[in-house]
C-alpha cells in the first residue's frame, strides 16, 4: 500500500478530514521531493502540493502523486485556503507564527507522530539507503584508524573523515562528528575541538553519513598506544553492554524495557552513576526518529521493521569515557546488526 493510502487511513482512525504536512522531511516522504520550502494538503481523495516558482521543475521530475499549487505570498497560508473540514496540522513542527498564519474555513485540530509514525517501519528501498549510509561510515572508520596520528587536532579528524565519507557518495554528514579524546572522552557528546590528541588518549568518535536522505549513526572508541587497565576494563563493561541489550531489541518488546535492561547491566558492573543517557533512538531520514529514544517512559513496542541504535556509555569524569553504537535492525526473531561488530577488546592504533 502506498504511503499516502497508508496516511489516509490513519485520517479515517482520526476522524480527520486532511493533513497540512509541512515538517519538510515528511513531505519527501510522502512525495519523494527533495527540495524544500514545501508543505503538503492530504484528504481523502485529493494530495496537494504546495511550493514556489522556484521549485516548479523539480516538482515534475520529482512528484507523480500530488497536484501542483504555486504560491506567491506565504507557503502554509497558501495551504490553509484549500483545506475545509477538520484538518490536522503537525504539532510537533508548526511554529505559533506559522499557526498563525492559518486561514480558511477549517478547523485546525494538532496531531503528532502521523507520518513519522508510518516512517518508523522501513520499506527495503529505504533499508539499502540505511546499509550503503553504513558501509560508507565503515569505510571512513577504517580510513580513521589508518590515519590519525598523535599531533592531529580533533577538528583535523573530524574534517578528514567527513571529506572521505563525501568522497565515497555521501551527500553529508548526519550530524556534526564527535570527536572526543583524552579526557573529552568523557563529555558524551564532546564535538571536534582544537585539542591536540596526544598518546596514550581515548579516543570516542561518534559520526554517521547520509546516503540519498537516509543517514547511519555509529560510536567506536579506541586508544593512541596504551590504555589504562581501568579504562580496558570500562571498554569490556560497555563492549558486553551492547551485545547484551542487543539481544533484547526485537518486535513487541517496550523501548523502556530495552533501556532500563541497559541500565541495570551497567548499574551491576558498578557503573551505573556515569551512564546518564537513553541507550538508542530509532534513524531513518532523520538522525532521531521513531519508536523514539528510549527513556524511561517510552511505551512504545518495537515493531518489525524499525531500525535503532544501541549505544551503552560510560563515561568516568578525569578517567574517560566509552561509547560502543550499532545500528539494528528490528524482526519478529533475532535483531540484524546492520553495522559490523565492534571487537571485544580496545582497538589499539600504533603510535
Ligand atoms: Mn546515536
Amino acid at each position: 500500500m502506498s504511503r499516502l493510502s497508508r496516511l489516509r487511513d490513519l485520517l479515517v482512525a482520526k476522524h480527520l478530514d486532511g493533513l497540512l504536512v509541512s515538517d519538510p522531511v515528511n513531505v519527501s516522504y510522502l512525495t519523494g521531493f527533495t527540495g524544500d520550502e514545501s508543505a503538503l494538503l492530504v484528504t481523502a481523495d485529493d494530495s496537494l502540493f504546495i511550493t514556489d516558482s522556484r521549485f516548479t521543475t523539480q516538482f515534475h521530475q520529482q512528484v507523480h502523486n500530488s497536484h501542483l499549487v504555486l504560491h506567491q505570498d506565504h507557503l502554509l497560508s497558501a495551504a490553509s485556503e484549500h483545506a475545509t473540514g477538520t484538518v490536522g496540522f503537525e504539532a510537533e513542527y508548526m511554529t505559533y507564527a506559522d499557526f498563525m498564519k492559518l486561514q480558511g474555513p477549517a478547523k485546525w485540530q494538532p496531531t503528532t507522530d502521523l507520518v513519522s509514525g508510518l516512517r518508523e517501519v522501513k520499506d527495503d528501498a529505504e533499508l539499502a539507503n540505511i546499509k550503503q549510509a553504513i558501509t560508507i561510515a565503515e569505510a571512513g572508520y577504517k580510513h580513521v584508524l589508518d590515519t590519525i596520528r598523535p599531533g592531529m587536532t580533533e577538528i583535523q579528524v573530524a574534517n578528514d573523515l567527513d571529506q572521505f565519507m563525501k568522497s565515497l557518495g555521501a551527500s553529508g554528514t548526519s550530524f556534526e562528528t564527535i570527536v572526543a579524546s583524552g579526557l573529552r572522552s568523557a563529555m558524551p557528546h564532546g564535538m571536534a575541538s582544537d585539542k591536540v590528541i596526544e598518546a596514550g588518549d581515548m579516543v570516542t568518535l561518534d559520526w554517521g553519513a547520509v546516503y540519498h536522505g537516509y543517514v547511519s549513526d555509529i560510536t567506536r572508541t579506541f586508544v593512541m598506544g596504551h590504555a589504562t587497565p581501568e579504562l580496558e576494563k570500562i571498554y569490556h563493561v560497555v563492549y558486553e553492554a551492547n551485545l547484551a541489550t542487543t539481544k533484547q531489541m526485537r518486535a513487541g518488546v517496550l523501548g523502556k524495557t530495552i533501556n532500563e535492561f541497559a541500565h541495570h547491566f551497567i548499574d551491576d558492573e558498578g557503573y551505573g552513576e556515569y551512564f546518564g543517557h537513553g541507550t538508542g533512538h530509532g534513524i531513518g531520514m532523520s538522525i532521531h526518529e521513531g519508536p523514539g529514544a528510549w527513556g524511561p517512559y517510552r511505551e512504545v513496542p518495537q515493531a518489525v521493521g524499525n531500525v535503532e541504535t544501541v549505544e551503552p556509555g560510560i563515561y568516568v569524569p578525569c578517567v574517560g569515557g566509552v561509547r560502543i553504537e550499532d545500528d539494528i535492525l528490528i524482526t519478529a526473531d533475532d535483531p540484524i546488526v546492520l553495522t559490523s561488530q565492534a571487537p571485544p577488546t580496545l582497538v589499539v592504533v600504533p603510535v
